[in-house]
Formats: structure tokens, C-alpha cells, sequence
């Protein structure tokens, strides 16, 4: 497999997703040196429309470690979102109820400021350069074989990031049997649209509708995102512009007579709804990180989120093992970063569960879904336990 010589670097990073640069920019700060390989181009990854909110804990983060200047000054800070069902909208005070704020500032903003900030301080992102290969990785010197520019060559390292997300090929190289997965599929998907249009809400509106589920979020005071439940299936390119915006406007509709500003459909296409978590997300002196280890369904807003989380654990234990305090972070590595990913899952799952539409339940689960939602709304209890899972839970 191998042709051209090895590279060295300390921390060999497979994935430039918001998990594997912001992995490279922490251990930057702390003057460890990593590679970040990606298949994709540069434009590619900083084009990609993916999650849009971002935990209080998230934010800190970005601006602890001095890439938070253009998300303070671009991104919408959230105070509360909204529940809609039965024709009724019920306001979750999220700061008043935890203190804490939310930030809608897209996944594809971050990549581009966290590139930015590697590339200006000399850090190694080698694009359209695909990891094809791991090996070693129970050795002292793990190695990553990938090819670049149609050769094929190798990161010799002291130990490797899988920030591949859920199609890479770190996991996927494990061996049979050293990996118990967790795997629930729904059934049903979200048919998502960003639209050239202001938001027809300040805050976040999540709607439980008899024809299923919608949300109603953002990207800018000018740019809308809209998801609204649809076949695991579905073919995006067989509704029209026309039928989405309608079909939005009844789920998204209420008695106040809210009505949805509509306008031009920059970009549709379907997302398939997972929880999905693999045990351990240590393997020698391999570490999973992010959708590579772990999926949920998008009703909570935690992929990005949890990436994050998950590479400050990493980036920790990494630097103590660097400052020679011993291998114990890593040695926790997995049990502590699997502790929020747990409590995240739950909430995504049991937030996915309370808003969406499930066609075969029977009229009892209905009723107990509409009786979670009437205590949700109703007890402040309830209502804190949703706000201060939804602005995100402190790191393990
Ligand atoms: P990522 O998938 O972001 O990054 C992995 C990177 O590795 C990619 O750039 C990929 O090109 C690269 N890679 C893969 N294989 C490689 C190889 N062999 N060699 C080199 N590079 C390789 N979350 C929300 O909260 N809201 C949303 O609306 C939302 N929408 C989503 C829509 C989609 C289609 C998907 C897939 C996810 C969505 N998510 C959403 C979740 C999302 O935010 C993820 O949790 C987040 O991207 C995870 O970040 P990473 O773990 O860094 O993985
Ligand atoms: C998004 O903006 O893409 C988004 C926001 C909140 C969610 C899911 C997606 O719960």
C-alpha cells in the first residue's frame, strides 16, 4: 500500500468537519502539532449546509479559544424557542429558566472560521487528500495511509483523530467485534429548505401537527431553514416549491393566524434520522470523535455540539499526556466522552419522540404524547429539565 515516505506529525487528524479542526486549533493553542487530512476541496466543506445551533457551551468554547470574533458578530443569540401543537404556541424561556443563551450560527460559518484560523497560524489541512488506510494503531507509531494529488502516501504518528464523520473509514477499520454499536432508525426522515427569506419568527418554532412534524429556524435575518417530517424515503425533487411552503404553513400554522413568509428555495434534500453510538471510542492510540462515534436525530441540535464536547475531552488528555501528567485522560477518554454523548441521545431521542408524528402508535401513545406535552408546557419543572438539556448539559 505504501509508495511515497512517511510525514510525521504528532496527532494525525482524519476528517476537517468542526470536530477534527477544532481538535487541530485546540492543541494548537497548546503547542502540539497535528495533520488534518480531508477528501473534499476547501470550497466543498465550507459550502456544506449542516447544523445551525449552538450550545451555550459550544459558544464559550469558540470564543475561549479565540475564534468567536465573526460568529459575535454575525450569529442571532436565542433566549427561548417555541412548541407548537393544537393550534397553540407555548414559549420555553430557556435563559430566564438556566441562564444561558443558544447562538444560530450554521456549521458551514464555523469550518470556514476554524480553517481560517489554522491555515493563518501554519497549520496542515490538506484537502482533496483522502485517508484510505490506518494501521499500527495498538503500536507506538500509528500510521494513516491516504492519497493526495493521485499518490498514495503516509502520516506516521504518535496517535490518530477519527473526525471522519459517519461514512469515514476509521471506524469502519476497526476489527470485527471490538466495537458494541447502539442503533435506532425512525421512521421517518426531514425534508429540510433553506430559503432567501427573512425568518417568520424571532425564536425557534417546533410544531407537533397531525400531518407530522415542522421546524421553523434560520441562518441570518435574511435566510430561513425549514424542516418538516417526511418519508425515510422521500424524494425531495418530487414536491414542489410550491407544495413545501404550503405544507409548512398548515403544520407551522396556529389560532393566532401565523403566517409564513415565503420566498425562494436555495436548497432542499432530505435527512435520514438515527441514534446511532458505538462503545469504546478508544482503541489503542485510535480516538473517535463526533458523527465518526456517535449520530442523533437533528430534533435536539447536538451533532456539531457534541463533536465539540468530545474534543475538548480529547485535546485535554492529549495535552496532559504531552506534559507528561501520564495517560490518564486518555485512559477516561472514552467512559467521560460517552457520558454527555448518552444524555444528549436521550434528549434527542426523547425530543424527537415528543414532536414528531408516529404513524402506527396506537391512540393510547397518542394521548400519551399529548399529555408530555401539556406537562412540558405547564410545569416549570418540566419546562427547565427540556431548557437546560436544549442549551446543553456541562461537559462529564
Ligand atoms: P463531519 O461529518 O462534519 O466531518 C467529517 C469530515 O471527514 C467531512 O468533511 C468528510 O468529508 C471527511 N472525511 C470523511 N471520510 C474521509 C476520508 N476517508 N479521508 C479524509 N476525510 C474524510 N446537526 C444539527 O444540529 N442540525 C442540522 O440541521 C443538521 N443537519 C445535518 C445534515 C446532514 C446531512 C448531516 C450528515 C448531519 C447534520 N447534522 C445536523 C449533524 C452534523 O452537524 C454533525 O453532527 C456534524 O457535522 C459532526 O461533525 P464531525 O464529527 O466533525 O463530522
Ligand atoms: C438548524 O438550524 O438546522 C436546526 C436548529 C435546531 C434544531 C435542528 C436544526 O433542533
Amino acid at each position: 500500500m505504501t509508495a511515497g515516505a512517511a510525514v510525521r506529525t504528532r496527532v494525525g487528524i482524519v476528517g476537517a468537519g468542526p470536530a477534527g479542526l477544532m481538535l487541530s486549533h485546540l492543541l494548537h493553542l497548546e503547542g502540539i502539532e497535528s495533520i488534518v487530512l480531508e477528501a473534499h476541496t476547501r470550497d466543498y466543506v465550507e459550502h456544506r449546509i449542516r447544523a445551525g445551533l449552538m450550545e451555550h457551551f459550544s459558544v464559550e468554547l469558540l470564543r475561549d479559544a479565540g475564534v468567536g470574533a465573526r460568529m459575535d458578530r454575525e450569529g442571532l443569540v436565542h433566549h427561548g424557542i417555541v412548541l407548537r401543537f393544537g393550534g397553540r404556541s407555548h414559549r420555553i424561556p430557556v435563559t430566564d429558566l438556566t441562564g444561558k443563551s443558544m447562538m444560530i450560527y450554521g456549521q458551514h460559518e464555523v469550518v470556514k472560521d476554524l480553517i481560517a484560523a489554522r491555515l493563518a497560524a501554519g497549520g496542515q489541512i490538506l484537502f482533496e487528500a483522502e485517508a484510505i488506510g490506518i494501521d499500527d494503531i495498538h503500536a507506538d507509531q500509528p500510521r494513516i495511509h491516504f492519497r493526495h494529488h493521485g499518490r498514495e502516501q503516509q502520516i506516521e504518528c504518535d496517535f490518530i483523530a477519527g473526525c471522519d464523520g459517519f461514512h469515514g473509514i476509521c471506524r469502519p477499520a476497526l476489527p470485527e467485534g471490538s466495537l458494541t454499536v447502539y442503533d435506532k432508525i425512525y421512521p421517518f426522515g426531514w425534508l429540510g429548505i433553506l430559503a432567501d427569506v427573512a425568518p417568520s419568527s424571532d425564536e425557534l418554532v417546533y410544531a407537533n401537527h397531525e400531518r407530522g412534524y415542522a421546524l421553523l429556524t434560520m441562518r441570518s435575518p435574511k435566510i430561513s431553514r425549514l424542516y418538516l417530517q417526511c418519508a425515510p424515503d422521500e424524494d425531495a425533487g418530487a414536491w414542489s416549491d410550491e407544495e413545501i411552503w404550503a405544507e409548512l404553513q398548515t403544520r407551522l400554522g396556529d389560532d393566532a393566524g401565523f403566517v409564513l413568509k415565503v420566498g425562494p428555495i436555495l436548497q432542499k434534500g432530505v435527512t435520514a434520522m438515527r441514534s446511532y453510538v458505538v462503545e469504546p471510542l478508544r482503541h489503542g492510540r485510535l480516538f473517535l470523535l463526533g458523527d465518526a462515534a456517535h449520530i442523533v436525530p437533528p430534533t435536539g441540535a447536538k451533532g456539531m455540539n457534541l463533536a465539540f464536547a468530545d474534543v475538548v475531552v480529547l485535546s485535554r488528555a492529549l495535552t496532559g499526556w504531552y506534559r507528561g501528567r501520564g495517560g490518564d485522560g486518555l485512559e477516561d477518554y472514552s467512559a467521560t466522552a460517552l457520558r454527555r454523548v448518552w444524555k444528549a441521545e436521550r434528549f434527542s431521542w426523547w425530543l424527537t419522540s415528543l414532536m414528531h408524528r408516529f404513524e402506527h402508535a396506537t391512540p393510547f401513545e397518542r394521548r400519551m404524547q399529548a399529555a408530555e406535552l401539556d406537562y412540558v408546557t405547564s410545569s416549570p419543572a418540566a419546562m427547565t429539565t427540556l431548557a437546560e438539556n436544549y442549551v446543553g448539559l456541562p461537559l462529564g
